[in-house]
C-alpha cells in the first residue's frame, strides 16, 4: 500500500479512497492503523456524529437515507457508518440498506461504509471510535451511524454519538423491547416513524408515558414525582439544565417530520455545546474514550511482549499448578516491571 503520510493527506482533503483504505486498516486492526490515526487526529472534531438506533424495521435506514438528503440540500458533507454486528460481512440488513440509498451512493459529498465486528465486543465500538476520527479529519459536517438492533454493542455505539435518535414504529412491540434493552435512557431525539400507520399516536403517548414516569429529577423524592412530571409537559426545552428528549412523529419515505427532526438535532447539538451539562457530557465521553484506547493499547502491547510467558503460565493453569488469579497477578507485575 502507499506510504502512510500520502493516506493521510488524502484522508485531510477527502479523498474517498483514502478514506476507505484507512477503513479498512482500522476494521483489519492493522498496526498502522495506530499511528495513521495519532497523525490525523484533530483536538475539536469537525463533524456533528448522530446516531439513528432502534428495533429492526423501524425505518432507520430509510430515515437515514432522507436525512442524508436534507443535510446535502443545505450543501453539508455527510458519511454514513452502519454498524452490523451480527453479520461479519454485509448480511442481508446492509444489502438491503444499499439499495435504499442507491441514490446517494454516486454522490460526491457522500461517504457510506459499513463496519464489520468480527465478533468482539467492544471491539465495535472501538473501531467505529476510530472511523470517526478520519472522519473528523476529512471534515464532514454530519456523520450517520446507524447500528441494527437493540444490545449491548448498539447502546455502546450511542455512547458515540453527540446525539442519537431513537427510532420507532407502531406495532413492533417497541416499548418492550425498549425498556427490556435500556434504549429509552440514550434516547435524545425520539422518533416516532411510520406515522401513516395506525397505533402511531398510541406509540408516541405511551412512550411520553414511561418517559414521565422515569425522569423524576434528583432531589425530588418519589411522592413529589406528579409535580416533577408537570413541568415534563411544557416542552422539549432543557429544564434547569437537563435535556428533555422531544418525540417526534416522522414518515421517513415520504420525507414527512424529517425537518423538524433536523431542528430537534441542532437543538440538541446546541445544548451539548453550550451548557454545562452538555459540557460534562463531552467530557465524560471523550475520559471514556482515552481509556477504551489506553486498555486497548495495553493488551496489544502485552499481547506482543509476552506471548511467551503467557502462554507459560497458561499451561501453568491448565496444568493446576498455579490459579488464575495468582498467575494473572505475577503476570501483570511483570508486565509493568514491579517484581515485588
Ligand atoms: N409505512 C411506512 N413504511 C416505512 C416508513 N419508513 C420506512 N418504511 C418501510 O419499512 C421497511 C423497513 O425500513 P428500513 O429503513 O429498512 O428499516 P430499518 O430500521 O433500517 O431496518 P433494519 O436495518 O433491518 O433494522 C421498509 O420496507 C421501508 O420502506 C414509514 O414512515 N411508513
Ligand atoms: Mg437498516
Amino acid at each position: 500500500m502507499a506510504d502512510l503520510s500520502s493516506v493521510v493527506r488524502g484522508i485531510q482533503s477527502g479523498d474517498m479512497r483514502a478514506l476507505a483504505r484507512a477503513c479498512r486498516l482500522i476494521d483489519e486492526r492493522d498496526p498502522r492503523a495506530f499511528e495513521l490515526l495519532k497523525q490525523v487526529f484533530i483536538h475539536d472534531g469537525h463533524a456533528y456524529v448522530v446516531g439513528i438506533t432502534g428495533t429492526p424495521g423501524a425505518g432507520k435506514s430509510t430515515l437515514v437515507s432522507g436525512l442524508i438528503r436534507l443535510y446535502r440540500e443545505e450543501g453539508k458533507r455527510v458519511a454514513v457508518l452502519a454498524i452490523d454486528p451480527t453479520s461479519p460481512y454485509s448480511g442481508g440488513a446492509i444489502l438491503g440498506d444499499r439499495i435504499r440509498m442507491q441514490q446517494h451512493f454516486t454522490d460526491e459529498g457522500v461517504f457510506i461504509r459499513s463496519i464489520a465486528t468480527r465478533g468482539h465486543l467492544g471491539g465495535v465500538s472501538r473501531s467505529t471510535g476510530d472511523v470517526l476520527h478520519v472522519l473528523h479529519a476529512a471534515k464532514f459536517d454530519v456523520v450517520l451511524l446507524e447500528t441494527v438492533g437493540v444490545g449491548q454493542a448498539e447502546l455502546e455505539v450511542t455512547q458515540l454519538a453527540d446525539t442519537t435518535v431513537v427510532v420507532m414504529a407502531p406495532g413492533l412491540g417497541d416499548d418492550i423491547q425498549a425498556i427490556k434493552a435500556g434504549i429509552l435512557e440514550v434516547a435524545d431525539v425520539f422518533a416516532v416513524n411510520k406515522a401513516d400507520r395506525m397505533g402511531a399516536d398510541a406509540t408516541a403517548q405511551d412512550l411520553q408515558q414511561m418517559l414521565s414516569l422515569r425522569r423524576v429529577p434528583q432531589g425530588v423524592s418519589k411522592m413529589q414525582g406528579h409535580t416533577a412530571v408537570s413541568t415534563l409537559t411544557k416542552g422539549p426545552e432543557a429544564e434547569a439544565g437537563e435535556w428533555v428528549p422531544p418525540i417526534l412523529k416522522t414518515v421517513a419515505h415520504k420525507q414527512e417530520g424529517l425537518a423538524e427532526l433536523v431542528a430537534s438535532l441542532a437543538k440538541h447539538r446546541e445544548f451539548l455545546m453550550t451548557t454545562e451539562a452538555g459540557r460534562v457530557i463531552r467530557e465524560q465521553r471523550r475520559a471514556a474514550e482515552f481509556r477504551a484506547i489506553l486498555y486497548q493499547a495495553l493488551i496489544d502491547e502485552v499481547d506482543a511482549r509476552f506471548a511467551d510467558e503467557i502462554s507459560e503460565k497458561l499451561q501453568d493453569v491448565l496444568d493446576a499448578k498455579i490459579d488464575p488469579y495468582s498467575g494473572a497477578e505475577a503476570l501483570s507485575r511483570s508486565a509493568i516491571g514491579d517484581e515485588t
